[in-house]
């Protein structure tokens, strides 16, 4: 059968997204065991049992001391930057980040200051921060993007040098590390999203990871209006809490995390594999510098090779129901929010690297993984082989 770029119908009958969820069926199973139990005790929020648990478990995991539950990855940026009094000045974020990293700095008074990327890693530059460091600069915040740890060492030792504070963006880095040491094991404090797109997900969710007690317990205050003991609240803060249903669904989910990156390590294989023979494609990779959780995966497409743009590629796969993303590209100096400010940013790195760039999806169902993993190869593939006819039929539409 002809597929629906040719004007037939798509290949997959359903779509399939970078960011869907991750259920396996035990999940669903132990999720609600657990949120039965919540029921049953007539606790849903507010310091309950499987919060508290859930803490323990996530902190057991990156070896760091304490991990702060939140009910986000943005809120937990925010509520770490005020713990650390960070409301003024600048703070170098990399260009290569969702726009959550900059929007919780604008929240909080520091202005953002996209700085460039590593060729190699996708990651803020040190050598870019130093460059666009100044008297305002106050914090640098790296994001540890496609979870490829950034270089903790170097940005440490430019802030120390500097005067400024590095706390890191670690939103897609659970279970992930940089010469086995995992975020939170660097002793800067990081913050790690449990969003439903994530490899570990409480639907919604996210948390501080610290070796820090005394800041873990100014951030417990602060996610919970301030309350400094019961009634009293001796510091502004804000609702921020986790709730016992999202730790429930974070709880029903640890047990089958080795399962899971084994499944996604097996995709990121086959996804290899098949696209090594074809022009013009190169994976990004993800593991040279440690363990990754492979979650995303991330290539970059040679326009003159493969035949097709990186946007020529996505818009064809769209039309199969394969639903890749740009992850972060335009890039967030160029949302409507910063687009006019003054200063366009000098971004030669990520300019050149992030326009080429394609997240395929990974989360397919179990059971069809590896099939599906080898009919997104094979489509890609077609696309390469019927490159003319392919731009022919989107330039048509
Ligand atoms: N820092 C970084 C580096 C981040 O990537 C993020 C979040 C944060 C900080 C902030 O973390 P949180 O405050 O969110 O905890 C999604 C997520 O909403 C966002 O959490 C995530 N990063 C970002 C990378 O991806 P969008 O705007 O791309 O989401 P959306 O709705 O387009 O979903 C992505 C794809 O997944 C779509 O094709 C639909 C599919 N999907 C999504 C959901 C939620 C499903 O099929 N089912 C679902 O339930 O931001």
């Amino acid at each position: 059968m002809e597929l629906a770029v040719f004007a037939g119908r798509p290949f997959f009958p359903v779509p399939q997204p970078v960011g869907g969820p991750i259920i396996e069926p035990e999940l669903g199973r132990e999720f609600h065991r657990l949120a039965d139990a919540a029921f049953a005790r007539n606790r849903l929020t507010n310091s309950g049992p499987l919060a508290a648990r859930l803490e323990e478990e996530v902190a057991a995991r990156h070896r760091c001391g304490e991990a702060v539950l939140v009910a986000n990855a943005t809120l937990a940026q925010m509520l770490l930057l005020r713990a650390l009094g960070l409301t003024s000045g600048e703070a170098l974020i990399s260009a290569n980040t969702f726009v959550a990293t900059a929007q919780a700095c604008e929240w909080l008074g520091l202005k953002p200051v996209f700085c460039d990327i590593d060729p190699e890693t996708l990651n803020l530059s040190p050598g870019d921060c130093e460059r666009k460091s100044g008297p305002e600069t106050r914090a640098v915040i790296p994001t540890h993007v496609f979870g490829v740890m950034a270089d903790l060492p170097a940005l440490a030792e430019l802030a120390g040098r500097r005067g400024f504070r590095l706390l890191a963006d670690a939103a897609h880095a659970f279970d992930c590390d940089r010469g086995g040491i995992p975020p939170g094991g660097f002793g800067i404090p990081e913050f790690i999203s449990f969003h439903a797109t994530k490899f570990f997900s409480t639907v919604e969710g996210g948390a501080i990871l610290t070796g820090d007690s005394a800041l873990a317990r100014e951030l417990r205050e602060l996610r919970n209006f301030g309350f400094d003991r019961p009634g009293d609240a001796g510091r502004l803060g804000l609702n921020a809490k986790l709730s016992e249903l999202a730790a429930a669904f974070g709880l029903a989910s640890l047990p089958l995390l080795e399962r899971r990156a084994r499944r996604l390590g097996e995709t990121a294989e086959i996804y290899r594999r098949e696209l090594a023979g074809i022009p013009g494609l190169e994976p990004h990779r993800l593991d040279r510098l440690g363990r990754n959780n492979h979650r995303y995966f991330p290539l970059f497409v040679d326009e003159a090779a493969f035949g097709l743009s990186r946007d020529f590629l996505r818009l064809a796969l769209e039309r199969e129901n394969v639903l890749p993303r740009t992850y972060f590209h335009p890039g967030c100096h160029r949302m409507g929010l910063y687009r006019d400010r003054p200063g366009v940013p000098d971004l030669p790195v990520a300019e050149r690297l992030l326009g080429r760039l394609l997240a395929l999806p990974t989360s397919f169902a179990e059971v069809e993984a590896r099939a599906a993993a080898k009919a997104v190869t094979d489509l890609i593939r077609t696309m390469h082989d019927r490159a003319g006819e392919v731009k022919r039929a989107l330039a048509a539409a």
